[in-house]
């Protein structure tokens, strides 16, 4: 194949490409979104914020510059309760912060189109570095209103800062220092997290083993129609802690209690979002948090979502120290990689990848003179354990 032909090719392949990029529908102006990005009714935001005040809550903020024992009530308290929290006084220059939300603006919204698209993602691979649209593979499911920038970032053997974008001169750098801090403060946040449930310092750090972590810059542009949209749709996050800092523009929604609470930008906040397999490691007495991001008809909103992971090899099971006669687990032990599989193939679906783990627990009682079998089937669910009583006769109670 000749030099031309390829390179005809690529651009055909490149247009293919832009029409799946919500920021290319955004900017054409249009006032209805396309079918494919309409959410079924149950789906959609419940208070779209063009009609809603912001409703009071927002997630716990702890402040890490407190007295160690402090930090660690508060942050045991907002992992039970919510799996969600700000941390502020932690420590990351500012305007490192700040530096990394312009740079991923700039790429956003100053690289022209088909720059953007040399960084194109393989879009038929789960999680592939690069500029993408579409966080399921072809699975059918309704699209997000977002395109996104992903960059592997750990282990150093997965960074290869020459597959990010080039412009602006400190995109590369600053990426590589955000990296360094956020790992360095979701180490310090997991020691929090195991001493304030009554574990060693280092214990669910070791469960997660070396960090794998993913630095994705999602970019919502605004939405004609958000009341029929999501940015992102209901999901908990998969690994073992996400950290997330976003602008000034309100979209992350913590759902608490059956409600979505929108998270107040807090300035100079970091956003700590607790992922499924800490849930599984503190046999559920930590929850992850399902989130998911609204869109708004005004202003292209941004977040820069940094995922600590385990291996993909990597098994993952309650601590045995917090399991015993009266706390029994509450979650099958998983290889971390088929987890992840059944992530995107299945979908997240809000928190079913976790729930398809939990352990159905049967206990066979004898009662005694007339011998007769009772079964209690036992299942634990977010909400507490749930109890099904069937006697020998098959009668469910
Ligand atoms: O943009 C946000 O606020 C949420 C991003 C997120 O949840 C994710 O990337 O997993
Ligand atoms: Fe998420």
């Amino acid at each position: 194949m000749g030099l031309g032909e390829s390179s005809i090719r690529k651009e055909t392949e490149q247009n293919m490409e832009a029409v799946t990029r919500v920021q290319r529908i955004a900017e054409a102006g249009i006032g209805q979104v396309p079918p494919e990005y309409i959410q079924p009714p149950d789906q959609r935001p419940n208070k779209p914020m063009s009609e809603s005040p912001s409703p009071p809550n927002n997630i716990p903020a702890v402040d890490l510059s407190k007295e160690s024992e402090s930090i660690q009530d508060e942050i045991g308290r907002a992992c039970r309760e919510w799996g969600a929290f700000h941390v502020i006084n932690h420590g990351v220059p500012l305007e490192l912060l700040r530096q990394m939300r312009s740079v991923g603006r700039s790429f956003f919204e100053e690289c022209p189109m088909p720059d953007k698209l040399k960084y194109a993602c393989d879009s038929s691979s789960a999680a592939s570095e690069g500029y993408g649209s579409k966080m399921l593979v072809n699975d059918g499911s309704v699209l997000d209103w977002r395109d996104y920038f992903d960059h592997h970032t750990l282990p150093l053997s997965r960074r290869n800062p020459n597959r990010w974008p080039e412009s602006p001169p400190n995109y590369r750098r600053v990426v590589a220092e955000y990296s360094d801090e956020m790992e360095a403060l979701a180490e310090k946040l997991l020691k929090y997290m195991s001493e304030s449930i009554g574990l060693a310092s280092s214990c669910i750090k070791d469960a997660v083993g070396e960090f794998y972590q993913n630095i994705t810059v999602s970019f919502y542009p605004p939405c004609p129609q958000p009341e029929l949209t999501l940015g992102l749709q209901s999901h908990s996050d998969m690994g073992a802690i996400t950290l997330l800092i976003q602008d000034d523009v309100e979209g992350l929604q913590v759902l608490k209690d059956g409600d979505w609470i929108t998270v107040q930008p807090l300035a100079d906040a970091i956003v700590v979002l607790l992922a499924d397999q800490t849930q599984i490691i503190t046999n559920g007495e930590y929850i992850s948090s399902q989130h998911q991001a609204i869109t708004n008809a005004r202003k292209a909103r941004l977040s820069v979502a940094t995922f600590h992971d385990p291996a993909k090899t990597k098994k993952i099971s309650p601590s045995s120290a917090l399991i015993s006669e009266s706390s029994p687990p509450r979650y099958r032990g998983v290889v971390y990689g088929d987890y992840v599989s059944s992530w995107y193939t299945k979908g997240p679906d809000g928190k079913r990848n976790l729930d398809a783990l939990l352990i159905d627990k049967m206990e066979y009682l004898c009662d005694g003179v007339a011998a007769r079998i009772e079964v209690r089937s036992t299942k634990w669910t977010t909400n507490g354990w749930k109890k099904r009583c069937t006697t020998s006769g098959g009668d469910e109670r």
